[in-house]
């Protein structure tokens, strides 16, 4: 039985990734952090009880700002491969924190290396490791970007991301570690988070719909992305680990659109029309903008024999539908709470 460890699997793409590789077999082992409330409603699902035998989801405490605690763990998880999700994601926040963003989304990377080199060097095994790269690390190169594309970052996360890669490459190059790094284009689903743009659009045109929300304050609708669908998305970063040798590659659909197409697709499919209720809020316009992203897969697609099956009209659709019944139970919850009296305080 294979055994995998998850930076990160709290996350969206670390929830599709436990069910695929729970789905294979394996026995995953994922890191989490503490906080004062649960964080691991993603994992809601597929949780098992500790205590039973066969379990084959084991979480851990630790932290990629805390270099022992990923020591422990490894020893502890004894993994054939490490897939390294965790980061300080949002690049918007990134500007507002960036000595955090650095120190969790490149530094933190570096820890888990020196760490996964230990582990190799004191245990004889060969682990594999994957590292969640970004289209960001190209920002202002245009489009189609490609594994040759020139790194060009625009946000303090970009530049992480892009000394994040180096690193990789660099403890693949003098170290022999396998490490591959995937440059993952957008990637979204009903599990994404909140603040990205195309869940704060699915979530509030929905919450709009259902009668509990007025208007969608938005920023730049001009912005150029390549969005495709996270379950498709885990399944190249697992087959990039299943190949003789590691490499870097672009994972995309190949397929460009605006923020505004994003809202006209799912306006249209909710029978709303977007212009009414969206404005503009400067406060979401970035310091630094990454006008267009557009990723060549032909790489992943030739190597790995990966090709995305979801397209953006079918995410939308995907996410507004799971949406909508998020947004009826809300505001099913808002009339029990007005026909019994009850207020928040
Ligand atoms: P999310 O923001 O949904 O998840 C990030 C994960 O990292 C969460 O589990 C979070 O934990 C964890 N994390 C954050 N800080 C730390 C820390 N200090 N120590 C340990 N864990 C931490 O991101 P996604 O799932 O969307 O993305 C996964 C990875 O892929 C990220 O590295 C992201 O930068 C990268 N990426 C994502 C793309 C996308 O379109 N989704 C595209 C390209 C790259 P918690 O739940 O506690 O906050
Ligand atoms: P991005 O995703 O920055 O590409 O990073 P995000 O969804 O945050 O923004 C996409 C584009 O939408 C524009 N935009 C807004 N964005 C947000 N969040 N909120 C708004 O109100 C809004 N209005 C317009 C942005 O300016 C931007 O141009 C994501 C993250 O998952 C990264 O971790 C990952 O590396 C990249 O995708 C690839």
């Amino acid at each position: 039985m294979k055994s995998a460890l998850i930076t990160g699997i709290t996350g969206q793409d670390g929830s599709y990734l436990t069910r695929l590789l729970l789905g294979k077999g394996y026995v995953v082992h994922g890191i989490i952090r503490r906080s004062s409330s649960f964080n691991t409603g993603r994992l809601d699902d597929v949780y098992q009880d500790p205590h039973e035998s066969s379990v084959r989801l084991k979480l851990h405490y630790g932290d990629m700002a805390d270099g022992a605690s990923l020591r422990k763990i490894l020893r502890e998880a004894q993994p054939d491969e490490i897939y390294n999700l965790a980061a300080q994601s949002h690049v918007m926040v990134s500007f507002q924190q960036p000595e955090y963003t650095a120190d969790i989304t490149s530094t933190g990377v570096l820890r888990l290396l020196e760490a996964v080199r230990d582990y190799a060097e004191s245990t004889g095994k060969k682990p594999r490791m994957y590292q969640a790269g970004s289209s960001e690390m190209f920002g202002a190169t245009p489009p189609m970007q490609h594994e040759g594309s020139m790194f060009r970052p625009q946000s303090p996360y970009a530049v992480s991301k892009v000394a994040a890669h180096w690193h990789c490459v660099n403890y693949r190059d003098a170290h022999g570690l396998f490490v591959s790094n995937g440059i993952l284009f957008n990637h979204e689903s009903p599990a994404r988070g909140e603040t990205f743009v195309t869940r704060k659009i699915t979530r509030s045109l929905t919450r709009i719909k259902a009668g509990i929300q007025d208007k969608l304050y938005m920023g730049n609708l001009d912005a150029l992305r390549d969005w495709g669908y996270a379950g498709d998305y885990v399944e190249a970063m697992w087959l990039m680990l299943q190949q003789d040798e590691p490499g870097d590659f672009v994972v995309a659909t190949g397929r460009q659109y605006s923020v505004e197409d994003f809202l006209g697709i799912a306006g249209e499919y909710l029978g709303l029309d977007w212009k009414k209720v969206v404005e503009i809020d400067p406060r979401y316009l970035r310091p630094n903008e990454v006008v267009s992203l557009c990723g060549d897969p032909s790489l992943a697609k030739k190597t790995l024999g990966w090709e995305p099956k979801v397209d953006l009209p079918g995410l939308v659709r995907m996410m507004c539908d799971h949406d909508l019944r998020l947004a009826e139970e809300e505001a099913r919850a808002v009339a029990s709470r007005i026909r019994t009296g009850v207020q928040r305080v």
